[in-house]
């Protein structure tokens, strides 16, 4: 039987799942998104096809940032909520830039849509909420799987019944107009728009159910890897809800947004991404935050390592690794190994701290808190271990870890940070990033 692999963000996202996808698309013939929309972004950097010294970056979105491989072959599962005019953007981009994803993407007919008005609701709902805002991306996200929850979402094969997709449109239309008041939206030109873009669609679309199980049972099965988009701490039942997205983000939503049964994803391997400090995007709970000025680590950390978002260039706030969030991300996904991210960005730190428990109203905490309340101060305190950098241990002719190419290379202060993460976490670390090429990747083992 053939396995599926699967890369999952383990933290609060943009742990750099793209460049291990996109290294791993090489082994497998399929790459598949299973949950989320554009609001994810993947930056991945790889050698340029016609002058191999240069570097070409890539910013993918909605697409399985394994498209960059030739050879491979996308899927928008069913999970996944898709913005048309995103949709053709990026391909449109991404062709370019000499990337070429002709009758090799295909797109799930069960794949619900996210209109122009579910953006614009998005916007609204944060305003709404004013000072306690989600801090979205503003893509639609959450409004389209609204819908799709509450039965009344339009999905990839209603465009091709255009009345029923009309009748159902302005009724959806209408019902947001209720409640969020007439805003500035054209539905029937938004109708009109939606036939071009049905038309343009219809090569891609396919029973993703069938597609992927004739993939799994050709002789030889297709090797499909899946794409993790967001990450675990995002997931809208086990992340810091309401500061969430809007879709299973984790190991479950591999299983029902691309219709996969478990015995194929349970016999492969499930890859989790870590960065080795934390970043997150928007509002919400972030316990080893470093808030600090100028010159701070925090901020050392923002702009060493470039942390500003893929897809709405907003700051990402920074702070140590926290291997309680960890835990609860191993719990939930059970990763088969790690992949350590963004080690580089550490080089230049005199100490390193890492957060090991959580103390909550005195008490150390079994797991990651689910009230949000307990996750502040007075309630809680949180613990944590230092470690010596690595800094005095590199040179002048080495100055930074992204040269070194095997573990042996590294030093022996970046080992050791390495080795305790992986006795704390009973998961081995596999991957370390040192570098955001595609060839900056040490591999363990
Ligand atoms: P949404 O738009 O409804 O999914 O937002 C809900 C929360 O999920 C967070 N979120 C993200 N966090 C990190 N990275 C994301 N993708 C982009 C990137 C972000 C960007 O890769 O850089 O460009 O800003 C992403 N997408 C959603 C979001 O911040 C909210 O906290
Ligand atoms: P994703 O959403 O998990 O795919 O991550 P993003 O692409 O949003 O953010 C990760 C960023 O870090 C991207 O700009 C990558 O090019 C970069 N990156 C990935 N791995 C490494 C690494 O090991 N070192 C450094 N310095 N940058 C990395
Ligand atoms: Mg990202």
């Amino acid at each position: 039987m053939m396995s599926v692999n699967v890369v999952l963000g383990a933290q609060w996202g943009d742990e750099g799942k793209g460049k291990l996808v996109d290294i791993l698309a090489a082994q497998h013939d399929i790459c598949a998104r299973c949950a989320g929309g554009n609001n994810a972004g993947h930056t991945i950097v790889v050698p340029s096809l016609s002058s191999p010294t240069k570097n070409i970056t890539y910013a993918f979105h909605l697409l399985p940032s394994g498209l960059i491989n030739p050879k491979c072959t996308g899927l928008i599962g069913s999970g996944v909520v898709i913005h048309l005019p995103s949709f053709f953007a990026e391909m449109d981009a991404l062709e370019a830039q000499g990337l070429d994803c002709t009758g090799r993407l295909f797109v799930s007919d069960r794949a619900h849509l996210v209109f122009d008005f579910h953006q614009i609701v998005d916007g609204l709902k944060e305003v709404e909420l004013g000072g306690t805002s989600i801090g979205t991306t503003k893509k639609g996200i959450g409004p389209a799987y609204s819908g799709k929850a509450s039965r009344s979402g339009l999905r990839v094969h209603h465009l091709y019944d255009e009345d029923e997709f009309a009748d159902k449109f302005r009724r959806v239309v209408e019902g947001r107009f209720k409640r969020y008041g007439s805003f500035e939206y054209d539905t029937e030109a938004e109708i009109q728009r939606y036939k071009a873009l049905a038309s343009r669609l219809k090569p891609y679309v396919v029973d993703s159910v069938v597609y992927l199980h004739k993939a799994l049972s050709s002789s030889p099965p297709k090797r499909i890897l899946v794409e993790g988009a967001n990450a675990l701490m995002l997931d809208i039942d086990y992340g810091t809800y309401p500061f969430v997205t809007s879709s299973s983000t984790g190991i479950g939503g591999v299983c029902t947004g691309l219709g996969i049964p478990p015995r194929y994803i349970a016999s492969g391997k499930t890859i989790g991404v870590v960065k080795a400090y934390t970043t997150r995007v928007g509002g919400g709970p972030f316990p080893t935050e470093l808030v600090d000025d100028e010159g701070g680590v925090g901020r050392h950390l923002q702009e060493v390592g470039h942390e500003y978002g893929t897809t709405t260039g907003r700051r990402r706030r920074c702070g140590w690794l926290d291997l309680v969030v960890l835990k609860h991300s191993c719990l939930i996904n059970d990763y088969t190994s790690l992949n350590l991210t963004k080690l580089d960005v550490l080089d230049q730190l005199d100490e390193i701290k890492v957060a090991t428990a959580y103390i909550v109203d005195g008490k150390e905490a079994d797991g990651f808190p689910a009230s949000l309340s307990l996750l502040n101060p007075p309630h809680l305190e949180v613990k944590y271990q230092t470690f010596n950098g690595w800094k005095s241990q590199l040179s002048s002719s080495n100055p930074s870890i992204s040269t070194c190419t095997s573990y042996n290379d590294l030093p022996e202060n970046a080992k050791k940070y390495i080795e305790f993460i992986e006795t704390f976490l009973g998961v081995p670390v596999e991957w370390i990033g040192v570098g955001p090429g595609r060839g900056e990747m040490v591999r363990r083992g």
